[in-house]
């Protein structure tokens, strides 16, 4: 295919592209920004196969991202908010030399060039590069990291083709209309915010980009009618809803709300229909470079609950069905990547029968709808971001002080879900909640940082001795903080 920023800026030079605060740039003020951004980037990343981007949803790193793109290499995605510890694992992974990074970002990474995006932009160079001419479908333009119930994240390998594919099917569900703009606050390096900016140069539509889930900005940008469309995480819409004043509507030209990421309770979604909000449910992950399921229009009400039905491209089974039904979800589709990143036979463990296991479970009513039970493990969902326990148990585990750990997710009403944490500590060892916290931030992102540590003398155990995680929860009640 047409290398896709080059043909929307033949097709649409004039149609806005990206809003950033006050800067609005056209597809074709965005190519030429974005090719000599490019050039300037070719003067550091000479050699390399793939670049690091590590940014906040601001315009400078959505530029940089297609500046990557521009120069056929790679972009690896990198979650800000992890820990140097994590982000080193990713950059050593996918080999990285070089990271382009916000001018803020101030951790300090093991054996990469990390240049700050003000450098390159004051880099003056005297070739302007040439773009590549096909963005080729099987071709891997991006890779992010994501986590499992054990083991290290592993990079998913994303293609053209996929979000080709990916966008097609979203636009069949939810349309398409000339004056669309959508709302990008959920974070760029995650397929949420990539997959708005990948739909934006297929459809030659409007991104309004946004730093800071700030609730009274996005309530305020909804309500002014510059939008149609928003990604949200369900902790969004509760606190957008939350904050909404009582007979208020949003503007008549918002249309869409895509609701995804994470399990969304009934009382929220009632909640926003009573508001008048077009809420569509959907289900996907990166590996299904974003919504594979989603409710449309004309069931949303019908079927609040549900998460969908698969988009056109795709196809759904539920495998080993218990005898309500209920079994693991299973997806084929061309949005499925194309693999986990040096390490195949990962990837071909996840699948069966040439069906795509997702790790979640799941039912389909006799209509086709699907509705998720949530994901096999003990994965919780806090704002949008999942969480391990046993990734967090595991660093934990590694201080002396510490006989045995375990993670839990409770509900919260600020981020949906949090962990925490019950700990035996080793004969006369101690070790205080500040410590623990200290620790914890030191060696991971903050949102995995056990929000409580319970001290017990004792785990619950089965009469064969293995941890009663159940029971936990109901730990502290009688356990010391
Ligand atoms: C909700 C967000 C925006 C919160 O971030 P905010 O308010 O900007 O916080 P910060 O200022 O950065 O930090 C303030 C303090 O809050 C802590 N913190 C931040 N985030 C969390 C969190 N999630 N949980 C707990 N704590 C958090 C910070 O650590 C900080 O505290 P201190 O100072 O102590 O460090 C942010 O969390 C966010 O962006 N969430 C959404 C992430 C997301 O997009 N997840 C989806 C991933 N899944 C997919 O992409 C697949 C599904 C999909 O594609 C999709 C999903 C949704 C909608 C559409 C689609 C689609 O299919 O297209
Ligand atoms: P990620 O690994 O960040 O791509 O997140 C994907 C995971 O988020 C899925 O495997 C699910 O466990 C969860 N998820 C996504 N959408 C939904 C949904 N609508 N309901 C419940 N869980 C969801
Ligand atoms: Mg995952
Ligand atoms: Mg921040």
């Amino acid at each position: 295919m047409d290398n896709w920023l080059i043909k929307r800026a033949q097709l649409t030079p004039n149609r806005l592209a990206v809003q950033y605060q006050e800067t609005k740039l056209t597809f074709l003020q965005m190519k030429n920004n974005v090719l000599k951004l490019a050039s300037q980037l070719a003067y550091y990343a000479k050699t390399e196969e793939r670049v690091a981007v590590i940014t906040s949803n601001n315009l400078q790193g959505y530029l940089m991202i297609l500046a990557v793109q521009q120069l056929g290499k790679t972009v690896v995605l990198i979650n800000r908010r992890l820990a140097a510890r994590e982000i080193n694992f990713q950059l050593q992974d996918a080999a990285i030399n070089l990271v382009v990074q916000d001018d803020d970002f101030n951790l300090e990474l093991e054996k990469v060039q990390q240049l700050p995006f003000a450098k390159i932009v004051d880099t003056s160079v005297v070739n302007t590069i040439t773009p590549v001419t096909d963005f080729n479908l099987t071709g891997v333009t991006s890779i992010m990291y994501t986590s499992g119930t054990t083991g290290n994240p592993k990079g998913v390998m994303q293609t053209f083709g996929n979000h080709f594919y990916s966008a097609i099917g979203s636009a069949l569900n939810l349309g398409l209309m000339p004056n669309d703009v959508w709302l990008a606050v959920v974070p760029i390096f995650h397929i949420s915010g990539l997959s708005i900016m990948m739909r934006s140069l297929i459809y030659g539509m409007g991104v309004r980009l946004v730093e800071k889930f700030d609730v009274k900005r996005i309530n305020d940008i909804l309500l002014s009618g510059d939008v149609t469309t928003i990604s949200v995480v369900p902790m969004m819409l509760t606190r957008l809803l939350a904050a909404l004043p009582v007979n208020t509507q949003y503007h008549p030209n918002f249309r869409t709300m895509l609701l995804g990421g994470g399990p969304t309770d009934l009382m929220t979604l009632q909640k926003a229909t009573h508001s008048g909000i077009e809420v569509v449910q959907s289900y996907g992950m990166t590996e299904t470079a974003s919504q594979v399921i989603a409710l449309d229009a004309a069931n949303a009400q019908r079927k609040i609950g549900s998460a969908g039905q698969p988009l056109l491209p795709v196809s759904l089974r539920i495998a080993h069905p218990d005898d309500k039904q209920h079994g693991r979800i299973q997806i084929k589709s061309p949005t499925l990547a194309v693999g986990y990143l040096n390490q195949p036979e990962k990837y071909a463990d996840s699948f069966e029968d040439g069906w795509f296991d997702t790790g979640d479970m799941g039912w389909i009513d006799d209509e086709g709808f699907l509705y998720i039970d949530g994901r096999e493990g003990d994965m919780i969902s806090s704002g949008g971001e999942n969480v391990f326990p046993d990734e967090i148990e595991s660093t934990y585990a590694t201080l002396t002080e510490i006989a045995q750990i375990a993670v839990v997710g409770v509900p919260d009403e600020k981020w949906g879900a949090v962990p925490i944490a019950f700990i035996t500590f080793k004969d006369n060892k101690y070790l205080s909640q500040q410590d623990l916290r200290d620790f914890g931030r030191e060696m991971l992102a903050h949102y995995k940082v056990p929000a409580k540590f319970y001290q017990l003398d004792e785990f619950p155990r089965t009469a064969s001795g293995k941890v009663q995680r159940h029971k936990l929860v109901d730990a502290t009640t009688y356990a010391t903080l």
